[in-house]
């Protein structure tokens, strides 16, 4: 069954392709199919998933998982949260959105920098599904004071989980799939998809 990964984001094409595909779906990137990027007009992670699997759906006629997802810091009252690709604008590299945060961050003591990763997917079976399938992950650290590790992408190497006394920069992508926000909500979809 070939299903179109709605996403421009190759640090989630990385981290859910090899899964997606040893499951034993036919994943194909939205780069590589001429999807371009949909406006996140929505106000949570669910309502922007379900938009750009949506919009991915009608233009390839395939069925579509979406990822949305972001970092919520309590200090900041759940900022940037479904901002957090554009934390420094539009136009932001991850640098840009990761010194933004350790500077909003630089006068906030460790035992009040705690952060949740959240993702979101959804499997849309076609554009106009009504039952779309929904699954949430969540992943609880603690923001460090300086970037640690090479791994992963965005806020990784800011993000330090205590269990693992590292940071999700310095895991492999196979460790972090299976503690991260994101690996949860696959595993969730897996296991619902096996049994459908
Ligand atoms: P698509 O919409 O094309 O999927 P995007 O990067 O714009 O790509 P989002 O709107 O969902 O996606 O923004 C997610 C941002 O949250 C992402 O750019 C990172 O900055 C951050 N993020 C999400 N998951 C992360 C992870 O596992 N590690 C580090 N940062 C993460």
């Amino acid at each position: 069954q070939k299903v179109v990964l709605a996403t421009g984001n190759p640090g989630k094409v990385k981290e859910l392709a090899s899964l997606l595909s040893d499951f034993g779906l036919d994943i194909v990137a939205q780069t590589e199919l001429s999807v371009d990027s949909v406006e996140e007009t929505g106000l949570t992670f669910v309502e922007n998933a379900l938009i750009k699997a949506r919009h991915a759906a009608k233009v390839t006629g395939l069925p579509a998982i979406a990822d949305d997802s972001g970092i919520s810091v309590d200090a900041l009252g759940g900022a940037p949260g479904i901002y957090s690709a554009r934390y420094a604008g539009v136009d932001a590299s991850d640098q840009q959105n990761l010194d933004k945060l350790l500077d909003a961050m630089k006068d906030v003591p460790a035992e009040k920098r705690q952060a949740q990763f959240n993702c979101v997917l959804v499997y849309m079976r076609h554009e106009n599904d009504p039952t779309p399938l929904i699954f949430h992950g969540i992943w609880h650290g603690v923001l460090s004071t300086e970037m640690h590790g090479e791994g992963g992408f965005g806020y990784d190497p800011i993000f330090f989980v205590p269990e693992l006394n590292c940071t999700a920069a310095q895991l492999t992508k196979e460790q972090k799939n299976q503690h991260s926000h994101r690996g949860k909500a696959l595993k969730l979809m897996l296991d619902t998809l096996k049994n459908a």
